[in-house]
């Protein structure tokens, strides 16, 4: 006890030493704040990084160098939830947090939401949230203008029509069952990554007012009447259920590989269905054709782990979908090597993981609203 007391005098769990460390390190990055030995610097957040120092501690990451994305969200919940909702709903923050976790390889979570309960749907109030919970169910999530988060973020005006629209129930699951499908959605609305269980070959459907695209899945039992066997990309963007991790360049290799063997056979069958296609490029996915500018460089056909590298990476400057040169000034070292990695590493392959629980450290602001 007596020894535990003189190394850390202020209490805040980081040793006397490691705050001497680790303002020696903010000293180098050139940061203005310091740990001070006799003040609790368990909530700062000294090098930026959105993740205050404690937690950084407790998932290690470095609380002196910017190594890793705290996304900040906030809610409007468009009913008057109870209870057990709520909790349900944290839950559901808690775990999608541990997804992103997981597909940026340890590079990004959520650090934070802001819920308010029973805002009006519609109403100026609920149009100032990033994250809008209506409260009927439906059997699809939605993001209105991927990559928008980073409007939100630098406050630029009009961000208002970018948000992520979730639903009292997703199908039958509540938010802590649909948590998946939250991470999925963060992917367009913090990355801008791109769908992968769609082709971006869609087309108008006059009666029903509704865009349709090519799918995989479609094109999946379509090809299995004439005994073709078809493999989907293992990705989160494709099936939020069943894959956790991000394409990177090698699954597009093999993917669009796949696609251009079968050429032939999928422009005849399409066509017949009124499709107007004529080359393999027309089954890529609807991420594959995204295009975005890398410092004022057109950028297309890309897995979604490049982009995502260089959005987090310090090293660039994305700008897509009318959000202009956004970077979230990272230092990544995906290779463990102790130096900063310039480009996603050649034949990356995503870890499985990691699993830090780091759920557990959302912080959760509420606040009760009346209709
Ligand atoms: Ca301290
Ligand atoms: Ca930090
Ligand atoms: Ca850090
Ligand atoms: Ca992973
Ligand atoms: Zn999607």
């Amino acid at each position: 006890m007596f020894l535990i007391k003189l190394n850390d005098a202020d209490g805040d769990g980081i040793p006397f030493y490691k705050e001497l460390e680790l303002n020696k390190e903010l000293e180098e990055r050139g940061y203005s704040e310091r740990f001070n030995p006799k003040e609790n610097d368990m909530y700062g957040d000294y090098d930026g990084d959105g993740v205050p120092n404690s937690v950084e501690l407790f998932i290690g990451k470095d609380p002196a160098k910017p190594d890793v994305l705290g996304i900040k969200l906030t809610v409007a919940v468009g009913f008057n939830a109870n209870q057990t909702y709520l909790t349900q709903l944290i839950k559901g923050f808690q775990r999608a947090s541990q997804v992103v976790y997981d597909y940026t390889d340890g590079y990004a979570m959520i650090t934070e939401i802001s819920i308010k309960n029973n805002v009006q749907v519609g109403s100026e109030e609920w149009e100032s949230y990033m994250v809008r919970v209506k409260p009927e169910s439906n059997d699809t999530l939605l993001t209105y203008h991927g990559f928008w988060y980073w409007k939100w973020v630098k406050n630029l005006p009009g961000k208002e029509g970018g948000y992520v629209l979730l639903f009292r129930e997703f199908g039958d699951k509540t938010p802590d069952e649909y948590y998946r499908g939250i991470a999925h959605e963060l992917g367009h609305f913090v990355f801008g990554i791109g769908d992968e269980y769609i082709t971006h070959t869609c087309r108008y459907i006059i009666e029903s007012r509704e865009w349709e695209c090519i799918s995989y899945d479609n094109m999946t039992a379509e090809l299995s009447k004439r005994d073709i066997n078809f493999i989907q990309l293992p990705t989160i963007m494709n099936k939020a259920e069943k894959f956790s991790e991000l394409s990177i360049p090698h699954n597009y290799q093999w993917f669009n590989q796949q696609l251009y063997e079968l050429q032939n056979t999928l422009i005849q069958i399409y066509t017949d269905y009124g499709w107007d296609v004529n080359s393999w490029e027309n089954f890529t996915t609807a991420h594959w054709e995204i295009k975005f500018q890398i410092n004022s460089q057109g950028v297309t056909h890309t897995s979604a782990w490049e982009m995502v590298f260089d959005i987090l990476s310090k090293d660039y400057l994305v700008s897509f979908n009318g959000v202009q040169n956004i970077n979230a000034g990272l230092e990544l070292d995906l290779d463990f090597n102790n130096t900063r990695d310039e480009r996603l590493p050649f034949d990356y392959i995503p870890r499985t993981g990691p699993y830090t629980g780091v759920g557990y450290y959302l912080r959760v602001l509420y606040q009760e609203g009346s209709q």
